[in-house]
């Protein structure tokens, strides 16, 4: 079993709240992810911008990189077969009220405030995971660490 990574952000609205992190790093290592990396950050706006300029333009871009850039984040490179759908699964939908009616055992319906608060991030496929983790731990080889895991996983 290969294992991949993805990038995992506990959003200012978690992070506000000691106890909530407690429980969302909790959520992780009760579903089998290695915490390989993990840092707490705030950003500038500028970095939400850059962050997430590929929604630049959609109706809730302002409130979301004000809102990304509010307080402290912590973020994580996790590691698990299937890193990013499992991440990105146990998250569960982006907006609150769909959490709510699909997932309620959901970190987004349990925690998340509203469709900005929505209290944690994950990457949504390799060439983003990758780019994300860069942006966020750019001391960190992200190739050079799947490369040697796969290297583990042929022996
Ligand atoms: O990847 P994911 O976070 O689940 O959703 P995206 O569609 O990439 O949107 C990124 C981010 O934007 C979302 O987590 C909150 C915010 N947002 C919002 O504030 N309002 C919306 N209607 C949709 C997204
Ligand atoms: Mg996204």
């Amino acid at each position: 079993k290969v294992l991949q990574l993805t990038l995992a952000v506990l959003k200012p609205d978690a992070v506000a709240h000691p106890i909530i992190v407690e429980a969302l790093q909790q959520r992780i290592l009760e579903n089998n992810f290695i915490i390989v990396r993990s840092k707490d950050i705030v950003w500038r706006r500028r970095d939400s911008e850059k962050f997430y300029s590929e929604h630049a333009g959609r109706f809730f871009y302002q409130r979301l990189v004000e809102f990304m850039s509010s307080g402290p984040m912590r973020a994580y490179v996790l590691a698990r077969e299937d890193a990013i759908s499992s991440w990105r699964e146990l998250m569960g939908p982006t907006k609150v009220f769909r959490a709510h009616y699909t997932s309620p055992s959901s970190l987004r319906a349990q925690y998340g405030l509203t469709d900005t608060r929505n209290t944690t991030h994950g990457s949504d496929s390799v060439e983003s995971a990758l780019r994300e983790i860069s942006f966020f731990f750019p001391e960190f080889n992200a190739e050079e660490w799947l490369e040697r895991e796969k290297q583990r996983a042929r022996e």
